[in-house]
C-alpha cells in the first residue's frame, strides 16, 4: 500500500519529538487518516512480510470475548504476552468491552449483537458501531500493565477503540478510530484486522465488503524503528493479496484461523523491532 509508506514518511518528516509513556521517545503527527477499496486485494502489507495468523486468531480471540493470554498462546500468538500477568490475565481489555460491556445493573452487553443486528435489519441506521473506550476500566499510567491488571484495570488502554459501519447498495464499508497508532508495529495489524473483519460482518450479513477507512489521533514512530522504518521505505509494494473465507459459520463468533486463506501473499521479508510496552 503506497498509501502507508508516504504516511510513513509524513511521520518522519513532520513529526514533534515526543517524549511518551513507555520512556522511549518517537515522531509524532496528530490526526491523519486513509483509506482502501477491498476489492482492490486484502490489505496486508507487502514491504514485510506479517504473520496474518497472529491477526486473524487475535480478531477471533476479541470478538470471543478473549481476555488471556492462555487462548492466544494456545493458538500460536505471543503479541499479547509482555502485557500479561503470570496468570496470562490482561484486565477488561477488548474482548471484555466488546462483548461484555458492564452495566449499571450488574448485567452485560454484547456490543457485536447489536452490530449484527443492526447490519442484518436496520442497516440504514447511523448508529452501528461498538466501541472499547469505558474509562471506569482505564490504566493508571503510573503502574505497570500488570498492576493494573491487579487493580481491576486494563493492562493496556483501548488503542483501536470506535468501529463503526456504514451501508449503502448492499455494500458494507467500516472506518477505525485508533486513538494511538505505533505506525510500524501496530498499524499494519490493525489495518489489516479490519479488513479481515469487515469481510466477516459482510459475509454474516450477506453484504459485499466495500472500503476500509482508518482515522488516526496520535500517529507516531518510536525513536528505535527508524532504521527499520528506512529500510520499509527503500523497498518496492508488490501487489496486494486476496483472502478466501473457506465457510460460512453460523454466527461472527464461529470463526477459526482454517476458514481464511491468504493467496498470493509476494512480501517482502519481515523486520523485527522492539516493542514498547
Ligand atoms: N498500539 C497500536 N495498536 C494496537 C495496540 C497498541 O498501535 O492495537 F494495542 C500501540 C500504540 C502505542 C502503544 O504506541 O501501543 C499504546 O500506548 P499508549 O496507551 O500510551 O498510547
Amino acid at each position: 500500500m503506497k498509501q502507508y509508506l508516504e504516511l510513513l514518511k509524513d511521520v518522519i518528516e513532520n513529526g514533534a519529538q515526543k517524549g511518551d509513556r513507555t520512556g522511549t521517545g518517537t515522531k509524532a503527527v496528530f490526526g491523519r487518516q486513509f483509506r482502501h477499496n477491498l476489492a482492490d486485494g486484502f490489505p496486508l502489507l507487502t514491504t514485510k512480510k506479517l504473520h496474518f495468523k497472529s491477526i486473524a486468531n487475535e480478531l477471533i480471540w476479541m470478538l470471543n470475548g478473549g481476555t488471556n493470554t492462555k487462548w492466544l498462546n494456545e493458538h500460536g500468538v505471543t503479541i499479547w504476552d509482555e502485557w500479561a500477568t503470570e496468570d496470562g490475565d490482561l484486565g477488561p481489555i477488548y474482548g471484555a468491552q466488546w462483548t461484555a460491556w458492564p452495566t449499571k445493573d450488574g448485567g452485560k452487553i454484547n456490543q457485536i449483537d447489536y452490530m449484527i443486528d443492526c447490519l442484518k435489519n436496520n442497516p440504514n441506521s447511523r448508529r452501528i458501531l461498538f466501541h472499547g473506550w469505558n474509562t471506569e476500566y482505564l490504566p493508571d499510567e503510573k503502574m505497570s500493565p500488570q498492576e493494573n491488571v491487579k487493580n481491576g484495570r486494563q493492562a493496556l488502554a483501548v488503542c483501536h477503540l470506535l468501529y463503526q459501519a456504514f451501508v449503502a447498495d448492499g455494500h458494507l464499508s467500516m472506518q477505525l478510530y485508533i486513538r494511538s497508532s505505533d505506525v510500524f508495529l501496530g498499524l499494519p495489524y490493525n489495518t489489516a484486522a479490519l479488513a479481515l473483519l469487515t469481510h466477516m460482518l459482510a459475509q454474516q450479513c450477506d453484504l459485499i465488503p466495500h472500503e476500509i477507512i482508518v482515522s488516526l489521533g496520535d500517529t507516531h514512530a518510536y525513536s528505535n524503528h527508524m532504521a527499520q522504518i528506512e529500510t520499509q521505505l527503500q523497498r518496492e509494494p508488490k501487489k496486494l493479496p486476496q483472502l478466501i473465507i473457506k465457510r460460512k459459520p453460523e454466527s461472527i463468533y464461529g470463526y477459526n484461523f482454517e476458514d481464511f486463506e491468504i493467496v498470493n501473499y509476494d512480501a517482502h521479508p519481515s523486520i523485527k523491532a522492539p516493542v514498547a510496552i
